[in-house]
């Protein structure tokens, strides 16, 4: 039986729109009135709304009111609020579909690297919330409670270009990889790689052991699939509601060679030939240390996507270049993009993480569509889909199809990247 998440499908909803405001007025409201002491005001103007969202005639925004046990939220701008925010609609995003779940380790970890990428004047991350502790506990209740039901932007292309990943998505176009530079701290590479090296030690070493099932194996992993700029170029290639397909780290130590020649990342799925012109999965690597020309980098044959093939046997890596990335980089490539790596000629260790992704309708090689509902819970929307509960598939009964989940995937436009009505 596939894991139902305690927020059913049609609890979704798009920050800032309608329907969030809707669910956010009646959570405060449940809350305000055993809070009749509680003075709180705010007014969020977000700026760059995608445009299904915004006719563009005035400024898009929230307000917030809470006062004498009653809360009035409204999509206006409230002058009289006593704290006025005025952010980027994709960049507030980030914060408000992050979850933390009590876990303050969590918490400063997430606020850690969103303030990476998109800047530390996020007026909405918890460090700016007020210092009256019933207020900041009100909002860290609110913030995690509308974050469990806060969807990404479905405007890939809108999203991406605002997160300024731009340049990003050209690359996958003409090349089939792009490489996302500091794209998470020293401090979340040394964090992973402390968990990654825990998990590998058990093996012997450098027997070419790599660690599956990651998000099975603690909410470090589960906050690496979900990445904001991945899921972006993720989505780029492979369309809205996309699974994880795998999720596992390397450890490569001196002289292994763990991808003697090049590949294609189709060849567990046997993709007949030619493959299609649409992308079907996609890998991000993640450079938990520096891949330098000792380390045994990762090495690509930049535009070979548009073989639409495997790699003939006996390829060699003369005509790969080499991905040089500083520890904090991921590269991010199409899966018919040809690829492998070299073997470190140094001492010491290479590590790295490898989530790959796939099309909704494709079969992942890992499987999650019966993990743990309180690792679901724990995380925004985004999660679930990738683990594959959104989808119908496998989830028919002995009475029909569901039907909920098809219906749900049509209208979030699943398997497109096409704006939104
Ligand atoms: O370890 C590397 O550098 C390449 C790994 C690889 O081929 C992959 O993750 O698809
Ligand atoms: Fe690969």
């Amino acid at each position: 039986m596939a894991t139902e998440p305690t927020v059913a499908l049609h609890e979704r909803v798009q920050y800032a729109s309608k329907e969030w405001l809707g669910e956010a007025e009646r959570f405060l409201k449940q809350r305000a009135a055993a809070l009749p002491a509680m003075r709180l005001s705010f007014a969020v103007q977000l700026t760059s709304p995608p445009p299904h969202l915004h006719d563009g005639r005035k400024p898009f925004g929230y307000s917030v009111r809470i006062e004498a046990g009653d809360v009035h939220i409204g999509n206006t701008l409230d002058p009289a609020a006593d704290v006025q925010l005025c952010v980027d609609y994709n960049a507030a995003l980030l914060v408000s579909s992050a979850t933390h779940a009590g876990d303050g380790a969590a918490q400063r970890r997430l606020e850690r690297e969103y303030i990476l990428l998109v800047g530390d004047r996020q007026p909405i991350l918890a460090s700016h919330w007020p210092r009256d502790t019933a207020a900041a506990a009100l909002l860290a209740e609110f913030q995690d409670h509308m974050a469990r039901r806060t969807v990404n932007n479905p405007d890939v292309r809108h999203r991406a270009t605002q997160l300024g990943l731009q340049s990003n998505l050209e690359d996958l176009d003409d090349k089939g990889y792009t490489v996302l530079e500091r794209a998470f701290s020293a401090d979340f590479a040394d964090e992973l790689r402390a968990e990654a090296h825990r998990n590998h030690d058990s093996a012997p070493p450098d027997s070419g052991f790599r660690a599956t099932m990651l998000l099975r194996r603690g909410r470090i992993w589960e906050e690496a699939a979900i990445h904001p700029w991945v899921l972006a170029l993720a989505e780029y290639l492979l369309g809205r509601g996309c699974l994880i397909y795998q999720s596992d780290t390397i450890v490569k130590g001196p002289g292994l060679d763990t991808h003697p020649g090049l590949h294609a990342d189709y060849g567990a799925s046997r993709v007949a030939e030619p493959f299609p012109e649409y992308c079907l999965e996609a890998t991000a690597i993640w450079a938990i240390d520096d891949f330098d020309l000792p380390a045994g980098p990762t090495v690509i044959v930049p535009g070979s996507f548009r073989n639409r093939r495997q790699v003939p046997a006996g390829t060699t890596r003369e005509r790969a270049i080499p991905l040089e990335l500083a520890k904090g980089s991921i590269a991010f490539w199409h899966g018919a993009t040809w690829h492998g790596a070299m073997p470190r000629q140094t001492a010491g260790r290479r590590t790295s993480l490898h989530n790959a992704y796939a099309r909704f309708f494709m079969r992942p090689l890992e499987r999650y569509d019966d993990i743990d509902r309180s690792v679901v819970d724990r995380n925004p929307p985004a999660f679930a889909t990738l683990c594959g509960l959104d989808d119908p598939f496998g989830k028919s009964g002995d009475t029909g199809a569901d039907f909920e989940r098809m219906r749900y995937a049509a209208s979030a436009g699943y398997g497109s990247t096409a704006p939104v009505a």
